[in-house]
């Protein structure tokens, strides 16, 4: 079997947010891979964003027979105890951001950071994981009109635009999608060579 047939250039990116796969296959594209997409669906375990994402990657490596990326990210604000974390998803869909801003209400320290993990593993390895995280601030309010989910409420550091204001190309330069992927894709590319 030759190193093509083991490290392909077209990786199957496993989620069922339309969003991640716009953002992942304009960071792919920097780095020379290709992203195919597949909505299948996994079982989440109870634990960390890298639990999560090793056991996602190895289940779905399995059930496909092939290589595959999964990612689970979250925003994690610290005057929150770091809620809501491993819970965006849920409390995105449920409190919304209205429900972020009204817990944020008369909070001076309003550190948070996005995290995102991604899960790499194929039929015969054990799954890689691969952190990428950007640190920042909750707005008073929402901005903007990019993105999705709690990009209108995160003001990444030094910047005075919310990920809400910035256009995809620009918030890929820098997100915490953009650093996981990179670091995946760097490893991944010198493993082909
Ligand atoms: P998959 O599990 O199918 O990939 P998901 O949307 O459920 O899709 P996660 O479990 O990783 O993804 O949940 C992450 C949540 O965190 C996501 O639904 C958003 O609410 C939030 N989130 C993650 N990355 C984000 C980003 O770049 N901008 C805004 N919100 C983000």
């Amino acid at each position: 079997m030759t190193k093509s047939e083991h490290f392909p250039l077209s990786i199957t990116f496993i989620t069922g947010n339309q969003h991640k796969v716009k953002e992942a296959r304009g960071i792919f594209e920097k780095f020379g891979l290709k992203l195919e997409h597949a909505d299948l669906g996994y079982p989440e375990i109870q634990g960390d964003l890298a639990d999560v994402a090793r056991y996602g990657a190895k289940h779905v490596a399995e059930r496909l027979n092939k290589p595959v990326i999964v990612e689970d990210a979250g925003i994690f604000i610290k005057a929150l105890k770091w809620f809501p974390g491993t819970y965006s998803s849920y409390v995105q869909e449920t409190l919304g951001n209205e429900g972020i801003l009204k817990l944020m209400s008369n909070v001076e320290d309003r550190s948070a950071e996005f995290r995102s993990v991604i899960g790499y593993c194929t039929p015969k390895t054990e799954p890689e994981i691969f952190l990428g995280t950007v640190k920042g601030h909750i707005a008073p309010k929402e901005k903007g009109k990019y993105g999705f989910a709690y990009d209108p409420l995160f003001y990444p550091e030094g910047y005075d635009k919310t990920f809400g204001e910035l256009k995809r190309e620009e918030k890929n330069e820098f997100s915490h999608r953009r650093r996981s992927l990179e670091k995946f894709a760097e490893w991944y590319k010198g493993r082909m060579v």
